[in-house]
């Protein structure tokens, strides 16, 4: 049996079927040279009909010898007719030659014997054929059969499924009494509480049965396990029991820990407990105080902000929340920008209206008293050429550079900077590398103050009145700087409405109309060209914003606005960078 191969041939109508045959029983030596059939073309075509209208009828047996192997191959018909011809045979073999034509590519035919094919657990071998024809497009037909493979998934997926079952070895976990398990991942459900989710590293576990949870910090919580659930497809199903290498869900522990581990008893012992990365960036949540607050959303109060944020850290452990002096106010923590950012787009499409500040690096003190900042191992691969401009914006971010490695075109960049520089080098390497340049980074350590940082260097145009702008006032604010409204767009004082090309921060008013005394310029806004407004996305607003600046972030508006509305109150009000520290 390990030298038979049991194949059949299959291809739309005329792709060359019985030709590449002839090829096969020729090549392989199967006829004398002095035999008849060694010159004859499509020798498989036997019967009369077939050789007359030149196409194959009945599917039909034949077998050659390669090597110490003897294949036995069926050609069979491309005709649509005689598609149960096809099927017949399939039980026969175990493998298809999938035959397509260069030009035509794959047409209905080759879509219905595929089928048939992966249907009955046949292993399919493509053959591009005619690739001499004129219009032959080799390539593109290969696309498009592997096309139709993605709509077999089933059968295609096969040899991957065979790969990681071969490959993977078994669960590292031991069968015996009792039980650890060690909680991976979290969620919540307001009917269950906490789901601590994760591997029987050892034993079986079981409903109703007593147990311990043993926390990071050395305490242990005696409590039940009250449900367990486990996996199929996408539904998590209950179980009543769970043995060493299952992954399940477990409830009954409410206050336990990603890393940590559950155990029948607290002589079991702790497994090694994996810490997750510390928050540190910080960022204020604020309620939309402002004069276009709760024209958008539902959700404006701060029992609203501050129900949805608890909501979120049940599950999200990466993140931590704090109320704060003020009672609108509530500091979020957590591993980045684009992680917080993320909270407030989906709040915003909750129905949320929220003000954000921008982030900001959480310090720490040592023994001594000298200023720890959190430093990030950062990961950039980028093209080559685009090296030098990434190497200088790293340099101004306080970088250290700990390795460079090129492989082919590209250049892998391992560094560690300050998470203050941090922010806001991804849009930065985006517009560098155009797009090409990816980036990932870890928590390193907490180091020694790297010192100043460069931050932004334009101020703001800030609104000084209230109302809707106008094309005629936002044609003269564009003279002092780059606008981010445009006419008709609502505004108020202390909102910012474009971004100055000096330093400082300077009043504006873009409500203002043109008085209706020159007949001639009547119809404001007619022959006013104004340039395109700088729009930004969610991330880059938090990330560009100054220390006294928010986010405005509704259903459906982006604004930026100064924190303190009232210029007189705002120019009073020192800018100061008030640094914000870890609370242990
Ligand atoms: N240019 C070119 N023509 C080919 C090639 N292979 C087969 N043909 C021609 O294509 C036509 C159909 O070939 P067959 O071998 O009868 O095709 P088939 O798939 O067996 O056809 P059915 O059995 O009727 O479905 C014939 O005229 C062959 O000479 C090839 O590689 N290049
Ligand atoms: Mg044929």
């Amino acid at each position: 049996m390990q030298h038979i191969r049991n194949i059949a041939i299959i291809a739309h109508v005329d792709h060359g079927k019985t030709t590449l045959v002839d090829c096969l029983l020729k090549q392989s030596g199967t006829f004398r040279a002095n035999e008849a059939k060694a010159s004859q073309e499509r020798i498989m075509d036997s019967m009369d009909l077939e050789r007359e209208k030149g196409i194959t009828i009945r599917a039909k047996n034949a077998a050659f010898k390669y090597k110490n192997y003897h294949v036995n191959i069926v050609d069979t018909p491309g005709h649509a007719d005689f598609g149960g011809e096809v099927e017949r045979i399939m039980n026969m073999i175990d493998g298809v030659l999938l035959v397509v034509d260069a030009a035509e590519g794959p047409q209905a035919q080759t879509r219905f014997v595929l089928r048939k094919a992966l249907e009955a657990g046949a292993k399919p071998i493509v053959v591009i054929n005619k690739i001499d024809r004129e219009n032959a497009a080799p390539k593109k037909v290969l696309d498009e059969v592997f096309e139709l493979f993605l709509n077999h998934a089933s059968g295609t997926m096969e040899p991957l499924f065979d790969t990681i079952t071969k490959y993977i070895p078994p669960p590292r976990a031991k069968a015996g009494d009792g039980f650890q398990v060690l909680v991976a991942n979290l969620d919540y459900s307001d009917y269950l509480g906490r789901i601590a989710f994760g591997k029987v590293v050892e034993g079986k576990v079981k409903v109703g049965e007593p147990a311990v949870c043993l926390h990071g910090h050395g305490k242990v919580t005696p409590g039940k396990i009250t449900m367990i659930y486990h996996f199929e497809g996408l539904k998590r199903i209950e179980i009543q029991e769970a043995h060493a290498g299952d992954i399940i869900g477990l409830t009954g522990f409410e206050d336990v820990f990603i890393g940590e581990t559950l155990a029948d008893k607290p002589e079991r012992g702790a497994l090694p407990y994996i810490p997750i990365d510390p928050p540190t960036i910080q960022m204020e949540f604020a309620v939309n105080d402002g004069p276009l607050g709760g024209l958008d959303g539902k959700l404006v109060t701060a029992r609203h902000i501050w129900e949805r944020l608890t909501r979120e850290i049940r599950t999200n452990v990466a993140l931590r929340i704090a109320q704060t002096s003020d009672p609108k106010i509530f500091a979020v923590s957590g591993r980045g920008e684009m992680q917080i950012a993320i909270l407030v787009e989906q709040m915003r499409r909750e129905g949320h209206e929220v003000l954000v500040s921008r982030p900001e690096v959480l310090w720490k003190k040592d023994a001594t008293g000298n200023l720890l900042e959190p430093i990030e191992k950062l990961f950039v691969e980028i093209p080559n050429e685009n090296l030098g401009v990434v190497m200088e914006n790293l340099s101004f971010r306080k970088a250290q550079i700990t390795s460079m490695n090129h492989v082919g075109n590209l250049v892998s960049v391992e560094a560690l900077v300050p998470m203050r520089g941090l922010i806001g080098f991804e849009t930065d390497l985006v517009n560098m590398t155009r797009g090409l340049g990816v980036m990932s980074h870890l928590f390193h350590e907490y180091g020694e103050d790297r010192g100043e940082i460069a931050a932004r260097k334009n101020g703001s145009l800030v609104s000084m009145d209230s109302g809707e702008a106008t094309s005629y006032a936002l044609n003269m604010i564009q003279e002092r700087g780059r606008l981010m409204v445009v006419p008709g767009d609502a505004v108020y004082a202390g909102m910012i409405v474009g971004e100055n090309a000096r330093e400082n921060d300077i009043p504006v008013n873009p409500v203002k109309e043109k008085k209706l005394t020159n007949m001639r310029s009547q119809g404001d806004g007619k022959g006013i060209q104004l340039n395109a407004p700088l729009k930004l996305s969610l991330e880059r607003a938090l990330e560009y914003i100054d220390v006294d600046e928010y986010v405005e972030a509704t259903p459906k508006n982006l604004r930026l606005r100064k924190k303190i509305l009232d210029e007189t109150q705002r120019k009073r009000a020192e800018k100061t960078r008030v640094m914000k520290f870890v609370q242990e």
